[in-house]
Order: C-alpha cells, then sequence, then structure tokens
C-alpha cells in the first residue's frame, strides 16, 4: 500500500523538495529533528530496509550518494548523521524507505 511519501513523488500533496532525479527524491522534513533535516527516499516503493532485495543495490546506493551531495549543498561540510529507521521497533513511522540526512547541531562533547 502506497505511503504518503508516495504523494509527495506523485506531487499530490507538497513538500519542500531540495532534490531530485530519476530515481530519488529528498525534501525537508515536516518535522525537523536538527537545523538541516532532510529525508532522502527513492521513488521505488520500497517500505523498509527488511524489504530489500539483491535488485535494490543501485538504488540504495544512489540513495546514499545523493544524500551526500545534498550535504555538501547544504553547507553541512564539518560532519552529519544518516540515519534510518526501520520497522516498529526501529521506531519508523512511514511505510516508505527514507534515509534521514541531518545536521547543523553543536556536536556532543
Ligand atoms: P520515521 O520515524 O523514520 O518513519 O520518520 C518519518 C519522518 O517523516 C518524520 O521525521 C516526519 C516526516 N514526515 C511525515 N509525514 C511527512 C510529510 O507529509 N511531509 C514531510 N515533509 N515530512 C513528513
Amino acid at each position: 500500500m502506497s505511503s504518503i511519501f508516495k504523494k509527495i513523488i506523485d506531487r499530490e500533496i507538497p513538500a519542500d523538495i531540495v532534490y531530485e532525479d530519476d530515481l530519488c527524491l529528498a525534501f525537508r522534513d515536516i518535522n525537523p529533528k536538527a537545523p538541516v533535516h532532510v529525508l532522502v527516499i527513492p521513488k521505488k516503493e520500497i517500505p523498509s530496509l527488511a524489504d530489500l532485495n539483491d535488485d535494490d543495490e543501485t538504488i540504495v546506493g544512489h540513495c546514499v550518494v545523493a544524500l551526500a551531495k545534498i550535504a555538501a549543498a547544504e553547507g553541512l561540510h564539518d560532519g552529519y548523521n544518516m540515519i534510518v529507521n526501520c520497522g516498529e521497533a526501529g521506531g519508523q513511522e512511514v511505510p516508505h524507505l527514507h534515509f534521514h540526512l541531518m545536521g547543523g547541531r553543536q556536536p556532543k562533547s
């Protein structure tokens, strides 16, 4: 079943899109937990990490490379976090694979 992120891909609901290509889309999180909080998602409807198969290696690699490029474009030159929640016990709320890019916070000392 499609999630709300599919509606963002299809432009049925608005989002602050920062990057798009044939395989992925990136937009700002509606509830940011860091000064820069962007979600990178594959356009293919993959529910979670647990649903990946061998054919998805290119898509996942593509999303991670896109995330790194977005981080650079957002000025996160000192570092950032990439977080992927998987499944109910992993705190995943939206059942469409997504990579959180979070940065701009002061690092913990
Ligand atoms: P997760 O817990 O890993 O499934 O994170 C889902 C994130 O998606 C959460 O940080 C809030 C964000 N989110 C949920 N619905 C929307 C939406 O409609 N638009 C945008 N931009 N972000 C959303």
